[in-house]
């Protein structure tokens, strides 16, 4: 038997001497290379009693080792399951014993902090660094450099990732070995992607557009990245001259854009951007176009679904949308009250069905049934219109989801946090405009009658219990917040009130 997204993305390049990554420092990994980096940690994942359907808990910074560990994760089966470098131990706390990872894989620095935790799940725990080193280097070293694939069938899990939620509690989305192979070969005619291209990846590789979209685009088609460590400006001008394509969040393109290094010329040979991840403001769109010459594609997408809709190749990609649903992929505007369907042009919530589509959030039944329909839609919790040419607009979001620089933030986990301090009697934490990360945190807090809550305190409790991008870039003390008759707070009015602030 095969195993359906090794033999896809990683066993069909065996061999093969072309290079997959271009590294900052100039040199470059092979395919081969890499595939017996890879087969040396599937062993070293077996050494460590990771059996196929066991989840790996990866928190490690980017590095090609690190992609390897993916690779590997696929090759033995088990369940890979990528976790933001800057959450917290208290976060990280949650996804091990959540998930029931049976291996945590940190950073060297972090191994320490970690140790407790993970005895604690009854987690093996290994590191491995940004340079390659680590304990689970020194396991894989030894090995040989090829591996018995483990069979995996298309409906076998492939990866967990998590994703916060309106009660502030992560949910696990379990992605199977198709939802992640179907989509890459959506996105593969749908952007003709070719053994040619050489995308300029900076995204962090713990998310579902840095490790999915990107990777296993490039893997499918046979090219290569310029496999940046994070996003710089200067590496990033340094590198375009040598890259055929680009994916990044819109933050990505307003900083290039800020930079008058960034021009017609150097971008003249490149054959596509492509935005996700949040919204790509029309502006933006219009200013890169005028610069440039080159029109981004914006595509649309969600952990629990990779890419739903992507404007189109050949034909206008238009600025403020999110194109035309994917080839496999039905899309409908339903009524928030009844269910029905809508006619094009009106306004309601976006349901999306197809192989992309996950298997579910891990052993959370009620939640699952909550938002994936029996008939198989995906109820996304963004508000959207199909307009009369069939592209996708959206237009709000129904969940009350802040996207920070393309970092999803749930106002839940913070108000919890804020709402334990002393002098605190409620609070409210919303999104506002803000011209670098699109969106930003802001806090307001209420205090208890004749209290004078300290701020300090409160950003320090903020500061040890989450990742700095949750935490807020202001906290205001406000003497009440706006209710509705039901007595449900008013995040749009506040919203409103507080929309300049960072403007
Ligand atoms: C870093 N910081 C942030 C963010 N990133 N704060 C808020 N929002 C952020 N996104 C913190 C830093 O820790 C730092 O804290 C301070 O803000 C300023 O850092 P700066 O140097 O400006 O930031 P950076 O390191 O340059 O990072 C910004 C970034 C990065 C390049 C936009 O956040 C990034 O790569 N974002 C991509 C996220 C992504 O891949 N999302 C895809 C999710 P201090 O001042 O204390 O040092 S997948 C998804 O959404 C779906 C499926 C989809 O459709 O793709
Ligand atoms: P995540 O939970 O990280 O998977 O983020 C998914 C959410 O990001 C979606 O539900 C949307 O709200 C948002 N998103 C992704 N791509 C876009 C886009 N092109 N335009 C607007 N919002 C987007």
């Amino acid at each position: 038997m095969s195993n359906t997204l090794y033999d896809a993305l990683f066993g069909c390049h065996a061999g093969r001497d072309a290079p997959f990554l271009h590294l900052a420092d100039g040199s470059a990994v092979s395919y081969d290379a890499f595939l017996k980096t890879a087969a040396r940690f599937a062993h070293a994942l077996r050494a460590c009693g990771v059996s196929p359907g066991d989840r790996i808990a990866v928190q490690i910074e980017k590095s090609p080792e690190a992609l390897a560990l993916y690779a590997a994760a696929v090759q033995c089966g088990a369940i890979f399951l990528p976790l933001n470098t800057g959450y917290t131990g208290g976060e990280l706390a949650y996804f091990i014993e959540d998930s029931g990872a049976r291996l945590v894989v940190c950073d060297a620095g972090r191994s320490d902090a970690l140790a407790d935790l993970a005895r604690a799940a009854g987690a093996e725990l290994r590191t491995l660094n940004a340079e390659g080193t680590g304990t689970l280097a020194d396991t894989a070293a030894g090995q040989p450099d090829s591996f018995d694939t483990t069979p995996r069938a298309p409906d076998d899990l492939a990866a967990f990732l998590y994703t916060s939620g309106t009660t502030g509690r992560s949910k696990g989305a379990m992605l199977s070995h198709d939802n992640l192979l179907s989509n890459a070969r959506a996105l593969h005619g749908a952007w003709r992607w070719s053994g040619d291209d050489v995308l300029l990846h900076a995204l962090p590789i713990f998310h579902t557009h840095g490790l999915f979209v990107a990777t296993n685009l490039t893997l499918l088609a046979g090219g290569a990245m310029i496999f940046l460590p994070r996003f710089d400006p200067d590496a990033m001008i340094a590198a375009l001259p040598r890259a055929t394509t680009m994916m990044g969040v819109p933050t990505f393109y307003t900083r290039l854009l800020d930079d008058p290094r960034f021009t017609r010329d150097l971008t003249a040979h490149m054959r596509l951007f492509i935005s996700g991840s949040a919204p790509l403001l029309a502006e933006t769109h219009r200013r890169f176009s005028d610069r440039t010459g080159h029109a981004i594609l914006e595509r649309y997408g969600m952990t629990e679904t990779n890419m739903n809709t992507s404007n189109p190749y050949d034909g206008e990609r238009r600025p403020g949308t999110v194109g035309f649903p994917l080839p496999g992929v039905e899309l409908k505007i339903t009524d928030p009250k009844t269910d029905a369907t809508l006619p094009r042009g009106e306004v309601g919530r976006i349901e999306v069905r197809g192989p992309n589509v996950f298997q579910g959030y891990w052993q959370m039944p009620e939640k699952t049934a909550e938002e994936l329909r029996a008939d198989g839609f995906f109820i996304t919790g963004d508000l959207g219109r199909i307009d009369s040419d069939g592209y996708v607009h959206i237009v709000g979001r129904d969940k009350d989801l802040i996207i920070s620089g393309g970092y999803n933030i749930y106002p839940k986990e913070i108000e919890v946090v804020i709402d334990d301090q002393p002098g605190v009697m409620e609070s409210a934490v919303i999104g506002v405009p803000h011209p670098d990360f699109g969106e930003t945190v802001l806090a307001l807090i209420v205090p208890e009658n004749g209290e004078t809550p300290d701020l300090d305190a409160i950003r320090a409790a903020l500061s040890r219990d989450l990742a700095r991008f949750k935490q807020p870039r202001d906290i205001f003390v406000i003497d009440a917040l706006p209710r509705n008759t039901m007595g449900k707070v008013q995040k749009k009015a506040l919203r409103e009130k507080y929309a300049d602030t960072f403007l």
